[in-house]
């Protein structure tokens, strides 16, 4: 018998889970996971294994090929491969049981349905990682990456999430913590011996200390978590103007793909349509709509009602003009109110069919329309349309970030992050007060304890169950 068998399970007082662990739908593999104290009597139930041995001895970490059979009537499942996990060195650190079987749903879900009557039960969304991160194997920020890293649709996200992953926000947590704690042990020791305070509590030291060991790193949190954010959540750009200008055409240039019906009659587009593209790793949501002008046709201005609705939400307006017509009083009554709605919004000028009006001027259309930047293209030939996105980016990202965004071995904070890093700074900064102001010690300790609570919600030290609730919810079953 394996030695491993005879050890009793490391957290014998939780239940057993199990999930489907791939997505929906045919596929060459599925499999099911099992964690928690039952994995390895339940896997002995349902397994046959192909080489058969009695009794049953599993090695961890070891694959085996055979059987899964349905313990009520012998009846055969599907043929697997499946691997043994043995408590602490697995995802959970629970001992763990997973059944690679062909990749049929309802072969899936039959395995399933078995381990469930024989003791398990379905595991909630993200439960396997509540579970390492509870068993101590990750931390919270590294749980988050996970999550992070399955749903990454470009390599910079990816990237960052592989970074946090690793450790890097954890890190560079950790060693601020580190200092906030040596800190307090100074005050501490001030607070037990107040008659020497003086000499204990040496203020400009201390606020040195403070300024360049804490404040200083927790502001470049703060400041990259910003940048990072239009890299994570990406933004919104809504393409606006006349009928016919080539908003439609534009769209499907920028998608490199034929996604919106493009005909030379006026009105042709009635519904927004939306998609998105990558520029540099910065995900951009593209919405083109209906051409804005007086109509009495319902279906038309219902679409115009959404195009002005999209604009609402938008970082960036995308006005598209003629290049074949001059600048009329429609495009400038269309641009005055695109900025009496919103004078933080962003626009960018666009002329079209430059293809066939090579002598447009841009100034002529910039001086009706504030100077704002403009792009000469032609969505038809695809001309010029490298420079609309490199225009688009720094128009997003400011002039400075040139090839694109690399946060190379940074760590870098999501938004709950930063709302716990500011939380953190603030407290920081009430304690540099306290330093100035010669205040007691308790106070001082005070703020340097409410810092590191709100540093520790980050790693998941002090984190309240609601919030750990909120973010394991969002993970997908099985993971
Ligand atoms: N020559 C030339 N024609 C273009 C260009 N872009 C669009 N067109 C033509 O202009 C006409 C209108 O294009 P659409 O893309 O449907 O214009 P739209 O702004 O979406 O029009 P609505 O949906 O009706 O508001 C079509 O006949 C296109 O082929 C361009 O760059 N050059
Ligand atoms: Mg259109």
């Amino acid at each position: 018998m394996s030695p491993f068998e005879q050890i009793p399970p490391a957290s014998s007082a939780a239940e057993t889970i199990a999930a489907i662990a791939t997505p929906p739908g045919p596929g060459g593999i599925g499999i099911v996971r099992i964690s928690g104290p039952l994995s390895l009597a339940l896997f002995r139930k349902i397994f046959k294994p192909r080489h058969k041995k009695s009794p049953q001895v599993y090695e961890s970490h070891r694959m085996y090929y055979g059987w899964i059979i349905d313990p009520a009537n012998s009846s055969p499942i599907d043929e697997v491969l499946a691997v043994f996990m043995q408590a602490p060195n697995t995802y959970t650190r629970e001992d763990v049981v997973e059944i690679q079987c062909h990749g049929s749903y309802l072969v899936l879900q039959e395995i399933l349905s078995i381990i469930t009557t024989y003791g398990a039960r379905l595991a909630e969304p993200g439960e396997f990682t509540k579970r390492a991160f509870l068993n101590g194997r990750l931390d919270l920020t590294q749980a988050e990456a996970v999550l992070e890293l399955i749903e990454a649709r470009t390599d910079v996200v990816r990237s960052m999430a592989v970074g946090q992953l690793q450790g890097r926000l954890y890190e560079s947590i950790s060693a601020i913590q580190e200092r906030l704690v040596a800190m307090r042990a100074i005050i501490e020791v001030a607070i037990d011996f107040p008659e020497d305070e003086t000499d204990i509590l040496d203020s400009a030291a201390l606020q040195k200390q403070l300024r360049v060991g804490v404040e200083e790193p927790l502001a470049a949190l703060i400041a990259r978590a910003d940048e990072a954010k239009i890299f994570r959540e990406g933004i919104s750009a809504v393409i606006l103007g006349r009928p016919n200008v080539g908003k439609s055409s534009l769209l499907n240039t920028l998608l490199e793909e034929d996604r919106a019906l493009v005909t030379h009659i006026p009105g042709t587009t009635r519904d927004t349509i939306e998609e998105c593209i990558n520029i540099k790793g910065m995900p951009v949501h593209i919405v083109d709509t209906a051409g804005i002008r007086h109509t009495s046709e319902t279906v038309e201005e219902m679409g115009i009602q959404r195009a002005r609705a999209k604009l609402a939400a938008a970082d960036l307006v995308l006005f598209v003009l003629d290049a074949t017509e001059l600048l009329t009083e429609e495009d400038q009554a269309l641009y005055s109110s695109i900025k009496q709605h919103s004078k933080k919004q962003k626009v960018l000028l666009i002329l079209n069919k430059i293809d066939i009006a090579p002598g447009a001027h841009p100034d002529q259309y910039r001086i009706g329309l504030g100077n704002e930047e403009l792009v000469a293209v032609s969505a038809k030939f695809h001309t010029n349309i490298p420079e609309l996105k490199e225009r688009i980016f720094s128009l997003i990202t400011g002039p400075k970030k040139g090839t694109g965004w690399d946060p190379g071995t940074a760590a870098v904070p999501n938004v709950r992050h930063k709302d716990a890093l500011k939380k953190g700074l603030k407290a920081c900064l009430r304690v540099k007060k306290g330093l100035k102001a010669n205040i007691s010690p308790d106070l001082l300790a005070i703020d340097i304890q409410s810092a590191l609570e709100h540093l520790g919600d980050i790693v998941g030290e002090t984190t309240t169950e609601d919030v750990l609730d909120m973010i394991f919810e969002r993970f997908c079953i099985g993971k």
